[in-house]
């Protein structure tokens, strides 16, 4: 059987990937199994913003696996101290909590907001409500899809958690309706990702800041896409010109290699936590930690947040150019295609030009290139874009 025969004999049927299967990468290329060179234009959703096996990534890597790979926090290792001390200076919090998948981050907020209301703000116990946006995406857990407003991320998988209210993104009346005396957190994306790249108004989220601090409610924003100078800057809050109570961080955390996750909040939050709370087997690993300041580390050297602004502002003025776009939508390099029709087939087309892209939404082609990307290698993406929806 080939390796996809084999994938679909004993696998589950969760995905259906575009025809084609990837061996190789480096930087903002990948190569089939044939041999054929493509652009990537998804990047593992924002996974790999340093570019396929980035040097000074896998360089880190290598030396840890010659040390120490996993110790559990039972004991301490030489690794986390320095990782911790640097998200937390380039996320601007007190302290950091590390995981390993996005998803596990954001349910560390849920669990740090919950409990922050419990002792801190005064809420009874297993009383606390959480705000999100209709249209989210933060992962796939079940209380995670609970408050989920897409049908079939839900369908068959409840019952599901209670104390979580969902408005409209954008609409700050309405999320100042949704706030009670027992609210702990607004839980939100600064760009909807999944949602099809949905920007938020001028504006909303000074007013959800303002709102947050007026009720002492915990503003708390999910940059597991956004962030990591996807969108042209650190993180996709200072757009905004606000500062959120915590941020979740994953995906490029981990430097396009290994899952890293974390929760990052001052110590008003974080130390809700005591030992024995909350934790995880592999969360804060030696590994993880040599990887995350690495992958930290690249970002900030190979100044990918300005690149992502420049290279995404001139992507996007060029898409704005072609007729066949309902709507260029987008931030730095995170941007999304609005179409008349169903995106798949578009991307299909892209792929058999030498593009991988994604479609989400159905009519929406999403372009995130690994922030490493070249112009050249963009203004060759064009030529083809311009082919297959002039
Ligand atoms: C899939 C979507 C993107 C995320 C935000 C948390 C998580 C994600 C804003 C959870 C993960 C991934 C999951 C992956 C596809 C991809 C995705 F299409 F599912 F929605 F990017 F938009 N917050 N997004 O985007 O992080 O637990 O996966 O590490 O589930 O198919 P994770």
């Amino acid at each position: 059987m080939s390796h996809i025969e084999l994938a679909e004999r004993y696998g589950a049927r969760n995905y259906h990937p575009l025809p084609v299967t990837l061996v190789r990468g480096e930087g903002e290329w990948v190569w089939d199994d044939a041999g054929n060179r493509y652009l990537d234009m998804l990047s593992a959703y924002s996974a790999v913003n340093q570019g396929h096996l980035h040097p000074r990534v896998v360089a880190a890597a290598t030396a840890q696996l010659g040390r120490i790979a996993l110790t559990s926090r039972a004991f301490h290792n030489d690794r986390l101290g320095p990782f911790l001390a640097r998200l937390a200076a380039v996320s601007g919090f007190a302290r950091v909590l590390p995981m390993n998948t996005g998803a596990e981050a954001v349910e560390t907020a849920i669990k740090a907001a919950r409990k922050w209301a419990f002792q801190v703000k005064g809420v009874p116990a297993d009383a606390a409500e959480i705000v999100v946006a209709e249209g989210n995406f933060h992962g796939r857990t079940t209380t995670i899809v609970g408050f989920s407003t897409e049908e079939q991320y839900r369908l068959g998988f409840g019952p599901f958690t209670p104390g979580f209210r969902a408005v409209p993104f954008g609409d700050a009346d309405a999320l100042e309706a949704a706030i009670t005396p027992r609210t702990a957190a607004v839980l939100l994306e600064p760009i909807q990702g999944e949602g099809g790249v949905i920007l938020p108004p001028p504006g909303y989220f000074a007013r959800v800041r303002e709102l947050c601090t007026r009720h002492n409610v915990l503003l708390i924003l999910d940059e597991i896409q956004t962030g990591l100078c996807r969108t042209g800057r650190t993180w996709a809050f200072e757009h905004e010109g606000i500062r959120p109570d915590a941020i979740c961080v994953g995906k490029a955390l981990g430097g396009g290699i290994y899952p890293v996750s974390a929760f990052c909040a001052d110590s008003a939050v974080m130390d809700v936590f005591t030992p024995g709370d909350h934790g995880s087997t592999f969360g804060g690993n030696p590994v993880a930690s040599a990887i995350g300041l690495a992958a930290l580390d690249v970002l900030e050297s190979e100044h990918l947040a300005a690149r992502a602004a420049e290279n995404g502002a001139w992507l996007m003025a060029e898409l704005r150019r072609l007729r066949t776009p309902v709507e260029v939508r987008g931030r730095g390099l995170l941007i999304g295609v609005e179409l008349d029709r169903d995106a798949r087939p578009v991307c299909e087309a892209l792929m058999r030009r030498g593009i991988l892209c994604k479609d989400t939404h159905h009519t929406v082609v999403r372009f995130a290139p690994p922030l490493v990307v070249a112009r050249e290698a963009l203004e060759h993406a064009m030529g083809v874009i311009a082919e297959v929806m002039p």
